[in-house]
């Protein structure tokens, strides 16, 4: 349990090493299993020429997906997350430590109330300044929840956001021969097929199974659930 009543995630990342598509696919998964409505938040837009290029891969995720390139530290960078952070409403803030949670929190409130710190210059990673969750209130009305950076985010219980997420990947494997195909070596199986024809990467694949497997999810299960 990270946080409960929560309208919005800002799902934050940098625009730096620190980027995986792996991870902003995690917290998507969460997002979707409880019904939050997800806005993918990329900092440090200020500090990359190459900014387009981190929304394009998040975006690659799912084209319906909400992705806000911003410089935290920046009043008019911010000023597009202030419609999902009006009266009554409450969003919370996940992402890696370093990524500009607590500063987008003081930035979007007029403040540096809460403290931030530089993170690593040998490998971009931070320093787990903020050590509990807690909520902000805006001037506005609106509530925002700050939150410990997690490196690793564990899914259980997640075969419903997991599906959603990789809808995609399930679509396919509905053409699949056999209706418990793996999606290995089977013949017949439309999952392989889309990766040899492009239109599914295997990396992509790659990360469903490896979420799936985690979450104790059969893939060839939900394929049939799907089904
Ligand atoms: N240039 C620039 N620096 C940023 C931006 N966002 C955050 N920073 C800096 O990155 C460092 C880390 O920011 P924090 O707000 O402490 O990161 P956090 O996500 O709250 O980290 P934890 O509390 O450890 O989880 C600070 O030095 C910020 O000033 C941004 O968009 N641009
Ligand atoms: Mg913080
Ligand atoms: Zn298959």
């Amino acid at each position: 349990m990270i946080a409960a009543n929560v309208d919005t995630l800002f799902i934050v990342a940098s625009c730096n090493q620190d980027f995986s598509v792996a991870r902003l696919e995690r917290y998507l998964v969460l997002a979707r299993e409880v019904g939050v409505n997800p806005v993918v938040v990329l900092t440090k837009a200020d500090l990359t020429d190459t900014s387009d290029a981190f929304a394009a891969a998040a975006r690659a995720i799912d084209s319906g997906l909400r992705v806000e390139i911003v410089n935290s530290r920046d009043p008019a960078s911010v000023s597009c997350l202030a419609a999902w952070c009006g009266k009554g409403q409450t969003v919370a803030l996940l992402g890696s430590s370093g990524v500009g949670k607590s500063t987008l929190v003081n930035t979007l409130r007029g403040s540096d109330d809460i403290a931030t710190q530089p993170i690593r210059a040998t490998d971009g990673t931070g320093r787990h300044t903020t050590t509990g969750r807690e909520m902000h209130r805006l001037k506005g009305g609106g509530w925002l929840l700050d939150t410990p950076g997690m490196r690793e985010l564990q899914l259980a219980d997640a075969a419903t956001g997991i599906a959603e997420v990789f809808d995609d990947i399930l679509l396919v494997a509905q053409d699949c021969r056999f209706s418990d195909c793996a999606h290995g070596r089977e013949p017949g199986c439309a999952v392989q097929a889309a990766i040899s024809g492009g239109t599914l990467t295997s990396e992509r694949v790659d990360r469903w199974r490896r979420l799936s497997a985690e979450d104790g999810v059969d893939a060839a299960f939900s394929t049939k659930r799907r089904r």
